[in-house]
């Protein structure tokens, strides 16, 4: 398989620590969609990454989709999304929140890089800030009443995953303070310990764009 993007992108990053967990080997296409665009559009017609290009010549796009094709690969046992119930639903629901938060947060790095400063509209980015905090908080609250376990208790999931790409890159590229959310902290410095997440971190945050 390749995997076309830079790990500075939580979206990206997600994926590849996922296919690292669950043992899928991968080519790395480290791609900006900045000055690489004409090349990431050759494989995705939207021009965006997380790409994946199959064994077969197949091309996936849109990290959730990818995500879930490793998933149906591995099967139920090995998935990192629960396969039903509540604890499904749960996790679905807590990375909701962390790719939220995401988004709100590459739209407030966009508006910065892409914009020209008189045309920069400060409602829209506070508004931008208060929902990428209010998903954070969400999930912070939610992590508290669970000290010292991933935010599903005993076992690592998908949701852990999201969550600290996400705290890492928005954390570095919006100066994000750890003391605002210290569950949070705690719980990514538990994944960025892990092999999977060593081999991924980018040193420092590149703009993409
Ligand atoms: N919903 C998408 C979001 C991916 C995304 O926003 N990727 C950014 C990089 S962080 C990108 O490709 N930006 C270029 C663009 O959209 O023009 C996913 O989960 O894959």
């Amino acid at each position: 398989m390749l995997l076309i993007g830079m790990f500075d992108s939580p979206f990206v990053r997600r994926v590849a620590v996922s296919m690292k967990l669950l043992g899928f080997p991968f080519e790395h296409a480290n791609w900006s969609v900045g000055k690489d665009h004409a090349q990431i559009r050759r494989y995705s017609p939207l021009g965006r990454v997380p790409t994946v290009v199959l064994e077969d010549g197949e091309v996936l796009t849109e990290s959730a989709a990818i995500l879930d094709h490793l998933d149906s690969v591995v099967g139920p046992e090995r998935a990192l999304v629960p396969a039903n119930g509540a604890a499904r639903r749960q996790v679905l629901q807590l990375m909701a929140l962390a790719i939220g938060a995401a988004e709100k947060g590459r739209d407030l790095i966009y508006e910065r890089i892409a914009r020209p400063p008189e045309k920069r509209h400060e409602p829209w980015e506070q508004r931008c800030r208060g929902q990428m905090h209010g998903a954070f908080a969400g999930l912070e609250r939610w992590h508290a009443q669970r000290p010292g376990q991933w935010l599903m208790g005993e076992h690592l999931t998908q949701a852990d995953i999201t969550l600290t790409c996400v705290w890492a890159c928005l954390r570095d590229a919006l100066a994000l303070e750890d003391e605002l959310y210290p569950s949070l902290t705690a719980l990514a410095g538990r994944c960025e310990a892990l092999p999977e997440f060593v081999a991924t971190r980018m040193p420092w945050f590149a703009a993409t764009i």
